[in-house]
């Protein structure tokens, strides 16, 4: 940022670091890059209002002072002034050339991820996100962070076109299916921000809402290393309720109330099962919906689909899993009156329901 510094040395105006947050209505500013991009944006259109005030004042004030009077000969007007001229092209072709200057310098810095960065898989699907971290913990719509340390997202799409966009951090980054993006940013603060899909992906895209949580660099371990081993820690007996805390990756397309979103609501087939029913499938078949249907419709969403409904169930859902959590939502749905009983979800806490000893039977 020495350029940087040396540009605005020469603009004459004050440090970025001294002028307090950006008056024109962003958000709170939680990474390093937050006040630079804020110091552009409020410099352009400072400059903006700066030359609209000057412009269209003279343009007024001339209107009034040349205004055509009885008395006045009309003698043509001046058609040339050099130096005016000469004035009015310089300036703004310094202001331009110095915006462009600062704007390709910060947009190398925010294309390019430093060597140190800690590196997340972030997966967009309709209608959600996936962020998997190195020690293999995952974790939909909650994106965990270190402060103080690069972060750098390697973003893919398994449907359609989304967007990353962390606006307390100044960042938004397209994920395309079948390419790979990248995104980098350094949190300052510790906390919670928002974080959206920022591209229009289908009837429940306003639903693909997360958060990011900052943490300091012990807890964040802490809390990675929670995160990959929580669901070993569940007794069998309370899968249902580990499968309760997941469902939120299911619920943009199946709800708990009976009512049809865009897959079968997790009532309907939470009876069916209970009834030992059967459900018609696209290909004219019948199956029965038990155990074995409910795992396979998770696993494989494509390879059974159920008549009257699209097949738009993300494929790679059930893939990611494991076979705890595979198995903790099918109990999930199999004991769907214990936790949802009117609908509703139960409160279910992590802390309340994992074991430290289950740990160790697990493990073999
Ligand atoms: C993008 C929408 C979408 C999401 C997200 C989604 N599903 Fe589905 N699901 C569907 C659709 C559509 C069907 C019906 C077509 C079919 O059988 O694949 C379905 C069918 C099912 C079935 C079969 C139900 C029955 O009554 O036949 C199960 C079980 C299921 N989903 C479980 C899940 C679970 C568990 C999750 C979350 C981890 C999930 N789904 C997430 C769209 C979705
Ligand atoms: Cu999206």
């Amino acid at each position: 940022m020495i350029a940087h510094a040396t540009l605005l040395a020469l603009l004459g105006t004050p440090s970025p670091a001294k002028i307090p947050g950006s008056y024109f209505g962003m958000p709170e500013q939680a990474s390093t890059i937050a006040g630079d991009v804020d110091w552009m944006y409020d410099f352009i259109t400072w400059l903006c209002i700066f030359f609209f005030v000057v412009i269209v004042g003279a343009m007024v004030y001339f209107v009034f002072k040349y205004r055509r009077r009885a008395h006045v000969a009309d003698t043509g007007g001046p058609t040339h002034n050099t130096p005016l001229e000469v004035t009015w092209t310089v300036i703004p072709l310094i202001l331009v050339i110095a915006i462009f200057y600062i704007g390709l310098k910060g947009y190398v810095h925010i294309t390019t991820p430093p060597a140190n960065s800690y590196e997340i898989e972030v997966i967009g699907q309709r209608w959600f996100w996936t962020f998997r971290y190195p020690n293999g913990a995952a974790e939909t719509n909650i994106l965990h962070v270190p402060v103080g340390r690069p972060v750098k997202l390697t973003m893919e799409s398994d449907d359609v076109i989304h967007a990353m966009f962390i606006p307390a951090f100044r960042v938004k980054q397209d994920v395309v299916p079948g390419r790979r993006t990248e995104l980098w940013f350094e949190a300052t603060r510790e906390g919670e921000f928002d974080l959206f899909c920022a591209e229009y992906c289908g009837t429940q895209h306003s639903q693909m809402i997360g958060k990011v949580i900052v943490y300091d660099e012990d807890e964040f371990e802490v809390v990675i290393e929670e995160l990959a081993r929580w669901i070993d820690k569940v007794p069998d007996e309370k899968l249902h309720l580990a499968g309760a805390l997941m469902y939120n990756q299911c619920s943009s397309c199946h709800t708990l109330d009976g009512s049809d979103l865009i897959g079968p609501s997790f009532k309907e087939t939470h009876e069916l099962f209970k009834a030992a029913g059967t459900r018609q499938l696209i290909d004219g078949t019948t199956v029965a919906v038990d155990d074995d249907y409910l795992q396979q419709s998770i696993l494989k969403p494509l390879d059974q689909i159920a008549k009257g409904y699209p097949s738009s169930m993300p494929p790679g859902i059930g893939t990611q899993l494991g076979d705890r959590k595979l198995q903790a939502l099918v109990q999930f749905i199999i004991r769907l009156d214990e936790v949802a009983p009117d609908g509703n979800l139960i409160e279910v806490n992590r802390q309340d329901i994992v074991v430290e000893e289950v740990e160790a039977e697990e493990a073999e």
